[in-house]
């Protein structure tokens, strides 16, 4: 899965596909470097974020899903909100990537089902202006299970069927680095949820923190590509479903190299 940010001000590449022409030219590209899927989102979710309005977010975001998807591109939308995730299915997106797990609009889950299109169904604990405050756990994977869940049985409720879900363990999403790397140690108890699993580990802050120099001054996001990378391998060699990542060329090539490598050892 490639990232078309339509939004002045994601973390790692803020600003660079804001204009609706540059998105659509930019999700284009990444399917002809390997993407599978393009996510189209018009809302930053990095730490200390604000929210954009209903309005802003859908003018963002449903002109360009139109125009991939009228290309033929397999096209996701990442939001948090039922009337962008209605609107951006309508306008072709074939998947609705929902950061929050269906808790910042307790709709969601009911628009999604009735589409019929998978739900990825992420980890989070509460929007971005102040998430970081919640990277509490004892146990980080037993309660990014339990929580997970905890939102598979809701959405379930709500009538989304268990082959639309999706999970994610919500890298970076109220979690100190120490969190994502257990997480991602842990993979195999997030498999037992019984669901696919979407690893969106690309250019996050604790790849910056980990590769930290030796005065502790953290990799900036533009030197943590080689790290992501690495990260894809193992996920994928982990049997991730799917890795969300802004640099879909080398990410693909590892993917496939992850691929030949489990048909060598299974046969
Ligand atoms: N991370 C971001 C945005 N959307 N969606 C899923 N499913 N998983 C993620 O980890 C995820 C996401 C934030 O990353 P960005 O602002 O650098 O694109």
């Amino acid at each position: 899965m490639g990232v078309v940010n339509v939004t002045p001000d994601s973390f790692s590449d803020g600003g660079l596909w804001f204009d609706e022409a540059t998105a659509i030219r930019h999700g284009l590209e990444l399917v002809e470097e390997g993407a599978d899927l393009v996510d189209v989102g018009g809302e930053s979710t990095r730490p200390g974020a604000a929210r954009v309005s209903l309005e802003e977010e859908l003018a963002r975001v449903v002109p360009v899903i139109r125009a991939l998807a009228g290309e033929g591109v397999a096209v996701s939308v990442d939001t948090m909100r039922a009337e962008v995730a209605k609107a951006a299915v309508e306008a072709g997106a074939l998947l609705v990537n929902d950061v929050s797990g269906g808790l910042a609009d307790p709709v969601m889950p009911q628009v999604v089902a009735a589409t019929g299109v998978p739900y990825v169904v992420m980890h989070w604990r509460g929007h971005s202006h102040d998430m970081d405050k919640r990277a509490v756990y004892e146990d980080v994977v037993a309660e990014v299970c339990e929580e997970l869940a905890k939102r598979v049985d809701f959405v379930l409720a709500e009538g989304v069927s268990e082959s639309q879900i999706v999970l994610d363990p919500g890298l970076g999403f109220a979690k100190q680095t120490e969190h994502n790397w257990q997480l991602l140690a842990g993979m195999d108890r997030l498999h037992e949820l019984g669901h696919p699993l979407i690893i969106g580990a690309s250019r996050k802050r604790f790849l910056g923190r980990t590769l930290a120099d030796q005065d502790g001054t953290p990799r900036p996001f533009s030197r943590s590509d080689d790290a992501t990378l690495a990260v894809t391998a193992l996920a994928a060699r982990a049997g991730a479903w799917c890795v969300r990542v802004h640099r879909v060329g080398p990410n693909a090539d590892a993917v496939r190299v992850a691929a030949a490598w489990k048909q060598g050892g299974d046969g």
